[in-house]
């Protein structure tokens, strides 16, 4: 299999140690990841909020690149998910709209004829059960708080095998890896930080985060699990922020990169704002298969 991956601005500029361990872990899976000449997808909760045009068209500028190589796209974060799942649907179902964005296109040489497909690191995951198995080589034993978020879950016909009042896609794959997922109270609810609060108003965003993170915290969790590098930078930032709280933050991919094998530093994980010393220490302490 080959996708194009689509970072994210996150990944790319404040989190590398997430797009590192998205190449490790798709690179062990034999899925090989190309790469495009991207922008922003752009952000769902702050571009599609204000102007829908405005959205697509740079949602297409970007879905335009993959197409010209006739690939698919991989989003490792949600917002890009859903920004660019979203806009895509639009773009392929009216024709109409779609030529309308494409006179826009022009502009910068570009044309989206709505041939790609955007998946999500976690739904692709979950179609390769047995290829995560024959690459595992440690069984993590870690307990793990994990955090959905909105552009995932919502709006649900954006998948339409997930059950999203009760998704268990991300537990499946952390249980074959050997971690334990911790069950908390409002589970589903946001981390705080999407929809633009995030920047426009960061006492509500911690404030948010603030009663999430004391439901989890109820449960001993020993990291926190995101697929989303947005909620991700959330929960790691924000506990510095609050200055309460101590757990640290992974995302689905750095978890995977660790069960197959690779060093933490490595991975970079000890980048992270809240310390991921226990972490390793745990893994550096696990044997090995074989
Ligand atoms: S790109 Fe620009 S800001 Fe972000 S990481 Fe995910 S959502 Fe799409
Ligand atoms: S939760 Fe609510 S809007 Fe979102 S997906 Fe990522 S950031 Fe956290
Ligand atoms: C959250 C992205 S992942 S946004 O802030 O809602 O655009």
């Amino acid at each position: 299999m080959k996708l194009s991956l689509f970072p994210g601005c996150i990944a790319k500029n404040m989190y590398a140690s997430i797009e590192k361990s998205t190449r490790f872990v798709f690179d062990k899976l034999g899925v090989e990841l190309v790469d495009h000449r991207y922008t922003c997808c752009p952000a769902p909760g702050v571009f599609r909020g204000y102007d829908i045009d405005t959205w697509l068209a740079l949602g297409g500028r970007n879905l335009a690149e993959a197409e010209k190589d006739g690939l698919n796209v991989l989003t490792i974060c949600n917002g890009c998910y859903g920004s660019l799942h979203g806009s895509n649907h639009i773009l392929q179902e009216n024709p109409e709209k779609r030529e309308e964005i494409n006179e826009v296109l022009e502009q910068v040489g570009k044309r989206y004829n709505g041939g790609v497909e955007v998946l999500h690191f976690a739904d692709v995951l979950s179609t390769m059960h047995e290829t995560i198995l024959e690459q595992k080589e440690l069984d993590l034993g870690l307990r793990l708080a994990v955090h959905y978020g909105c552009h995932y879950l919502r709006p649900s016909e954006h998948h339409e095998s997930l059950n999203v009042e009760n998704p268990h896609i991300v537990e499946d794959i952390l249980e074959l890896v050997g971690c334990e997922p911790v069950d908390f109270k409002n589970k589903l609810s946001c981390c705080g930080a999407g929809g633009g609060v995030w920047s426009g108003d960061e006492e509500v965003a911690l404030s948010v985060l603030e009663e999430k993170l004391a439901f989890m915290s109820e449960g001993n969790p020993d990291a926190i699990l995101n697929i989303c590098p947005f909620c991700h930078l959330q929960f790691d930032q924000g506990q510095k922020k609050l200055q309460k709280f101590n757990i640290p933050v992974l995302h689905l991919n750095q978890v995977l990169g660790m069960a197959f094998g690779e060093r933490p530093k490595k991975l970079a994980i000890h980048t992270h704002l809240v310390s991921t010393r226990e972490i390793e220490k745990k893994v550096k302490g696990l044997k090995k298969k074989g």
